[in-house]
């Protein structure tokens, strides 16, 4: 008899076989499948590893016990597709303590060999051999671990907003025009015509509010021609977008992204264990409110802290960042907002009567690192109009929104953030780049 597994969709022909952590040791006989991930010959005895999306399982060829599958198992090469069909027994050397004595055994696919880059032995390869790999570095147990994580980080974050009611939207990729400054913009050829790919959903998400459509998230992708070399840029960002209506101020919007956060951190803690043993993690979920300091306190606390000035004095740099994460971390703060940039963009609130900040902007830092930008938006036309044209914006580029937004618009915020940066933080890899499964930047286009 075999034993029903995890693999098991009601409707949906598939090759029967259960998950190797699935496998108990009282089980009479179960099917598996998956990758050859570790031959061991010893003579008369072959040990298979065979890795699938859960784990690994051992299987035992005796040459004296099954000598026909002894000698179909001589073939066998590392990667190879197998399923073996046989007896679980209990095992103190087999990976998670059962191993299998195998009654049938099938090779669905060869691997070509040799394989240009090892997936079971930890050897040291530099990140672009990785990345040029990057269909066989994904095979690894520990990279897989980072995209399983990433699904359930992501699929909690969703759940928090569906369930506070808010609306998930698609928003165009292809655009005439940028939210964030044209120098970022690649171009594309659109039939006959110029245009670019977005940027950012964040005039979209804005036209919503004013459609009446009150709390939106997106789950989406940006896109930044920067010509960056850094471990925190990449080209094709995925990024999660937030828009809400008739807000007081931007402490509702920062309030938002705590709480969202915080649920999708907590879940992960809970739900990725295997996951986050895989990387080595031990994940704290920020209990606490998260810090709110002005940005004067923050360059007030770089300059008496660390005697950093940032170069440019209305935004912080990438080690004032840093500085600013390792102090809060150490009071056991990782994420801190940092509220109120001057010479912010014509749409956010700006200059507010009564307001001892310059804007109503706000940037979360976590672990050292920007996450998310995000504020109250200016909805008066008429004022956002003055500001384009302080600023020197041409207001013809953005008529669609400011026409859109002038027939009627709630007070309203919003945030975007990088959801590769928030994985990369949350699995404490180096760089963004190990946290995207195909990643661009200025010279990788393949794979
Ligand atoms: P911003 O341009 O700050 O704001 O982007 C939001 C967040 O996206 C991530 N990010 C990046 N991640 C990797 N590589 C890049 N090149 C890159 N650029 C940005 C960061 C950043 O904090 N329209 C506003 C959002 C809003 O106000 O709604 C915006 O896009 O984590």
């Amino acid at each position: 008899m075999m034993d029903a597994g995890t693999v098991s969709r009601n409707s949906l022909p598939m090759i029967e076989r259960i998950h190797t952590v699935d496998v108990e040791p009282d089980a009479e006989e179960v099917a598996i499948a998956g990758h050859v991930h570790e031959i061991r010959d010893l003579g008369g005895l072959v040990f298979l590893i065979v890795r699938d999306r859960e784990g690994l399982i051992q299987v035992v060829f005796k040459e004296e016990r099954e000598p026909d599958l002894f000698e179909a198992v001589q073939d066998v090469g590392s990667e190879d597709v197998v399923r073996v069909v046989g007896e679980p027994v209990e095992s103190g050397q087999a990976p998670g303590g059962v191993e299998l004595v195998p009654h049938e055994y099938e090779v669905l696919d060869e691997a070509a060999s040799p394989l240009p880059l090892e997936i079971a032995k930890d050897v040291d390869v530099d990140l672009s051999t990785r990345l040029d790999n990057r269909a066989l570095d994904l095979r690894k147990p520990e990279v897989l671990a980072v995209f399983t994580l990433r699904s359930k980080l992501m699929a909690a974050m969703e759940e928090w907003f569906d369930e506070e009611g808010f609306v998930d939207i698609k928003t165009p990729l292809i655009s005439k025009g940028g939210a964030e400054g044209g120098a970022e913009l690649f171009p594309i050829l659109y039939y006959d015509r110029d245009a670019f790919l977005s940027q950012s959903p964040q005039l979209y998400k804005q036209i919503l509010m004013a459609a009446g459509y009150e709390a939106v998230y997106e789950t989406g992708t940006a896109f930044r021609a920067e010509n960056f070399a850094t471990s925190r840029h990449v080209s094709e960002i995925a990024m999660f977008d937030v828009e809400l209506a008739y807000i007081e101020d931007h402490h509702d919007v920062m309030d938002v992204q705590e709480e969202s956060l915080r649920y999708a951190l907590r879940a992960v803690a809970e739900n990725a264990e295997r996951e986050l043993d895989l990387l080595d993690v031990d994940l704290e979920v920020p209990e606490d409110d998260f810090p709110r300091i002005t940005f004067d306190e923050a360059l007030d606390l770089l300059e008496t802290e660390f005697g950093h000035f940032p170069e440019d004095p209305t935004d912080l740099d990438t080690k004032g960042e840093k500085l600013l994460g390792e102090y809060f971390e150490e009071q056991g703060h990782p994420a801190v907002f940092v509220v109120g940039y001057p010479d912010e963009k014509f749409y956010y609130m700006q200059d507010v009567e009564g307001d001892e900040i310059a804007s109503r902007k706000f940037d979360l830092i976590y672990k050292g690192l920007e996450l998310s930008s995000g504020g109250q938006r200016q909805h008066n036309v008429d004022v956002m109009r003055e500001v384009m044209a302080e600023e020197g914006v041409e207001e013809a580029n953005f008529e669609f929104y400011l026409e859109a937004l002038d027939f009627g618009t709630p007070p309203h915020g919003g945030y975007g953030l990088g959801i590769d940066r928030l994985l990369q933080k949350v699995t404490g890899l180096d760089n963004i780049k190990e946290a995207i499964m195909f990643p661009r930047d200025p010279n990788r286009l393949e794979p």
